[in-house]
């Protein structure tokens, strides 16, 4: 949508005056200049976007002083610690690409009971180099089952049992002080049926019945149904979910209870936008957008990745800039490939989730071979300026086999095949696996699914142990850091499932809580294990052997400039077991190997020196000297990170 100058000047002045009228005693400040300044400098971008979604509501101009009105309120909430951090996060903006930045996600209580006991627990974290750390949705939600608390019953008050607001403030403040940003979840597409606005919809009134998306009849869901896939088939059919005292359908498309936001209501896009700012307040630093793909529906598509959907997200970002210039987004779209990276963006979401990756390397273990990871790569790692990803091996979310079936077929992969034999694969069910996984949300309809264990499951730790393998076991634990050797090395921000680092198994006991079971996600998040975590200092345990494996990663970004911030370039070693990339900088440049065949694995020195690499080499993860004469040999599952010479 183009706007006229004009029509922007005049939207601007006129809230300017509501503002000197508001807040008479803060014009002048110099604080209040920087709102304003970036006010001006952003409103265009808003005002913009905030047209293309309301501009025909014949109270659009209400709608945008209240969200004026928002902005302020939450600036002058805004505390002076915050706004100092803005103020330096202004001459670094792009702060998160620094290199700086190493990543570990934990639920509250099951990694330190509660958000005061995890103050404790902070050392274990620098002990690792964490800089970043991700807690899973704290915030009040119902009793029993609530998604892991992704069901938000009111984003302003913390679930009781890990503890009240003001832990949280002092938590992010002690967390600021250590130099590790806080990450937490703007769950914006859906709340829970207890939160208040649902509360006050269910009671008939009908204001709050339009923050969601209700209808009369199963007619009209149907005629949305039949374009929309479902997310969590395993539970329901349909998308929608009926409430018999009001005699209306919801719109839910994850569970029951948690029901759809209307983003085409302008109100609803205000109210969040208080609660998104809310959140700023509190000291996150990273806000980790929920589901974005969902926000915005459309009759007659699938509803998922609609343009407004980007549109709603770049108001969200310009509302941030404004009143919370140093938070950053950050994109949770596990979508098709090609729709990823279109949330990416200075005005959109600065870093983002990469599950192609992340599906892409367990692919490349279960084949033992790293084709379609690299072409998949060569094409769809690079982002758009500005931008950085996350890259994880395990998330608290399933594994979803989303490569992409031309990037398949191409290869001669015949998609639909590859897919299931990869969830057999990971559900211990092929005879070439060694992998102890579970099925999660198998659509009957279809027969596709996803997979749930932890790490050291899916890389085979759990069987070795128990058959007391001892190949195995070797075998196992080069898979756990060949597949995070590439998340730290590949380029962006690792990030890690806490747990992963002493090599934590499967948990089964979810089968036994009421309010777990049935969702096989909870196999892979245990509850951290601090006794196993003691055994990291003592030599020749596994716990030790993986661990070590994680600081050697990390003090290799801290160490190579190349690692931590150089350009990534996916090269083909000429062996297609061996999945290679070049990190470079003006002042370094590094080759790294991942050898994902169990046997061992050759790359020609003709190949190498094509690569402008010589003879001698530098292996920094071994510390030790390599000559490629006639080939470089890889040793099973072997991760190399090779100093190319006079550099
Ligand atoms: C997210 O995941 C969360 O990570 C899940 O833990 C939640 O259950 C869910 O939202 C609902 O809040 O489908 O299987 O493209 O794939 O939002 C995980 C995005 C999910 C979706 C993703 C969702």
């Amino acid at each position: 949508m183009v706007i006229s100058e004009q029509q922007c000047q005049t939207a601007l002045s006129r809230l300017k005056v509501l503002l000197e009228k508001r807040y008479p005693a803060e014009i002048g400040s110099p604080e209040w200049e920087g709102f304003q300044f970036r006010l001006e400098e952003t409103f265009p971008t808003l005002l913009r976007h905030l047209l293309e979604l309301y501009g025909h509501h014949f109270d659009f101009y209400y709608h945008l002083e209240r969200l004026l009105e928002v902005m302020a309120d939450a600036w002058l909430e805004r505390s002076p610690d915050w706004k100092s951090t803005d103020a330096m996060r202004e001459a670094d903006r792009t702060w998160y690409k620094s290199g700086h930045l190493i990543g570990a996600m934990a639920y509250v209580d099951l990694f330190a009971d509660d958000l005061k006991k995890l103050q404790d627990q902070i050392p274990y974290l620098k002990e690792m180099g964490i800089t970043y750390l991700h807690l899973m949705p704290v915030y009040k939600s119902p009793e029993g089952d609530d998604d892991g608390g992704y069901a938000v019953s009111s984003y302003r008050e913390i679930d009781p049992e890990l503890g009240t607001m003001d832990d949280l403030c002092d938590l992010s403040a002690e967390l600021r002080r250590q130099g590790i940003s806080l990450v937490l979840d703007f769950v914006f597409n859906h709340t829970s049926d207890e939160h208040e606005w649902a509360k006050k919809a269910y009671e008939g009134l009908e204001e709050y019945q339009d923050y969601y998306l209700m209808f009369d009849s199963r007619q009209e869901t149907e005629e949305y149904q039949e374009h929309l896939r479902a997310i969590f088939p395993d539970e329901r059919p349909g998308n929608f979910t009926y409430l018999n005292r009001i005699k209306k359908w919801v719109w839910t498309t994850f569970h029951t209870y948690q029901w759809d936001l209307n983003y085409r209501n302008p109100e609803v896009f205000n109210a969040m936008a208080a609660e998104m700012l809310f959140l700023a307040n509190v000291g996150v630093e990273v806000l980790r957008m929920d589901a974005v793909p969902f926000v915005w529906k459309q009759k007659g598509t699938n509803c998922e990745n609609l343009p407004e959907a980007h549109t709603v997200l770049e108001a969200f970002n310009a509302i941030a800039k404004i009143a919370a210039p140093s938070m950053v987004f950050k994109s949770e779209a596990i979508v098709a490939p090609d729709e990823i990276k279109k949330y990416m963006g200075p005005d959109q979401c600065q870093i983002s989730y990469n599950p192609l990756l992340m599906a892409l390397l367990w692919e490349g273990l279960a084949t033992r071979n790293a084709k379609l990871l690299r072409t998949s790569m060569e094409k769809r790692f690079e982002i758009p300026d500005g931008c950085a990803w996350v890259n994880y091996v395990r998330s608290h979310d399933d594994i979803g086999w989303g490569f992409d079936n031309g990037d398949a077929e191409r290869l001669g992969i015949n998609p639909h095949d590859h897919r299931l034999f990869l969830t057999q694969f990971y559900a211990g069910k092929h005879p070439s696996t060694f992998a102890e996984g579970e099925l999660f949300q198998e659509d009957p309809v279809t027969g596709d699914a996803r997979v749930c264990g932890t790490t050291a499951s899916l890389c085979g730790l759990g069987k070795a142990l128990r058959e007391d393998d001892k190949e195995e076991l070797e075998l196992a634990l080069r898979r756990i850091l060949l597949m995070h050797g590439v998340t730290f090395t590949i380029g962006g921000i690792p990030l890690i499932y806490l747990g992963e680092e002493i090599g934590m198994l499967n948990d089964h006991s979810y089968k036994d809580d009421l309010d777990k079971e049935g969702d096989e996600r909870w196999l892979h998040r245990p509850r951290f294990d601090w006794g196993k975590a003691e055994r990291r200092t003592q030599p020749e345990s596994v716990e030790h052997i993986i661990y070590e494996g994680f600081l050697k990663l990390t003090r290799l970004r801290s160490n190579n400039i190349a690692l931590a911030r150089g350009e990534t370039e996916i090269v083909d070693p000429g062996n297609d077991h061996v999945f290679a990339y070049f990190r470079t900088t003006r002042e370094q440049s590094i080759l790294c190997l991942a050898n994902f065949s169990d046997k061992a694995q050759t790359v020609a020195a003709p190949r190498l020196r094509q690569l402008g690499l010589k003879k001698v080499l530098i292996d920094i993860i071994a510390g030790q000297t390599v000559i490629a004469a006639k080939k470089l040999e890889l040793e099973p599952h072997q991760f190399m990170v090779l100093l190319r010479q006079g550099g």
